[in-house]
């Protein structure tokens, strides 16, 4: 399984419409990420419900941290024992931040992921002229997975040639940013992340199917 569905807005006043759908689809992909706008608004709740119908999918909190260690672990706090994994952010370093998420995160088997770089096109304004500061801050966390661009997949390769075949790597930017399905996973992506494409459709579930099938096909083009 190589899709993560992200969902970043209910508009119910308790959220219901996002558990339903999300419900239907957990089956079919390999996790659920959600967002700042649903966290906001519904709090903790959100991901407690979303854990209670999709118990064997991975299910991230994006909250892109990027605070003093202090502030990050108490954020996380909060969510650990509904989530299993945590967005932040790698330009804030490591020493009394990074260094200290990751000891907390790993003493209580929760998974750190580092944005690497982003999809739109400012990231290209700092992120990515500062990849190797970047990737070195990544290597001395040791995270389980970083985010990098489907939008620009070259930025996936040089990422995936740097820090190696374990780290998990997650591709955001397919569908409604306009990469097509697969082609992060061709260029040394693990999961694709897709939000809107899916979420906005008026049959989620027939969308997810078809980007399941079309990064198939693009994979099997790419791995002849
Ligand atoms: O660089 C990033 N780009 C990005 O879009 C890092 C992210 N975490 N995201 C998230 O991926 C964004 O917050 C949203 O939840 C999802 C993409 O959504 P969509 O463009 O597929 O709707």
């Amino acid at each position: 399984l190589t899709l993560i569905v992200a969902f970043d807005r209910s508009s119910s006043k308790d959220g219901k419409e996002v558990i339903g759908t999300i419900s239907k689809i957990c089956n079919m992909v390999s996790g659920v990420k959600l967002g700042i706008p649903l966290f906001a608004k519904h709090g903790a709740t959100i991901a407690r419900e979303v854990r209670e119908v999709c118990r064997n999918n991975m299910i991230i909190a994006d909250l892109k941290l990027a605070d003093i260690g202090d502030i990050m672990i108490s954020t996380a706090e909060v969510l650990l024992p509904h989530v299993d994994a945590f967005i932040a952010h790698s330009f804030i370093g490591r020493e009394g931040a990074l260094d200290d998420l990751k000891s907390y995160l790993d003493s209580r088997g929760s998974k750190l992921i580092l944005v690497a770089s982003m999809s739109h096109k400012g990231s290209t304004e700092v992120y990515d002229k500062e990849i190797d500061s970047i990737a070195s801050v990544i290597k001395g966390i040791n995270p389980w997975g970083i985010v990098a661009p489907a939008t620009r997949p070259e930025v996936i390769g040089r990422l995936r040639e740097s820090l190696g075949k374990e780290i998990k790597i997650l591709s955001p930017g397919v569908g409604v940013q306009g990469a097509k399905p697969g082609v992060a996973l061709c260029n040394g992506a693990d999961f694709e992340i897709v939000g809107r494409y899916i979420t906005n459709s008026s049959n989620p579930v027939e969308t997810t199917k078809l980007i399941i099938y079309e990064q198939k096909r693009r994979l099997d083009k790419c791995r002849r």
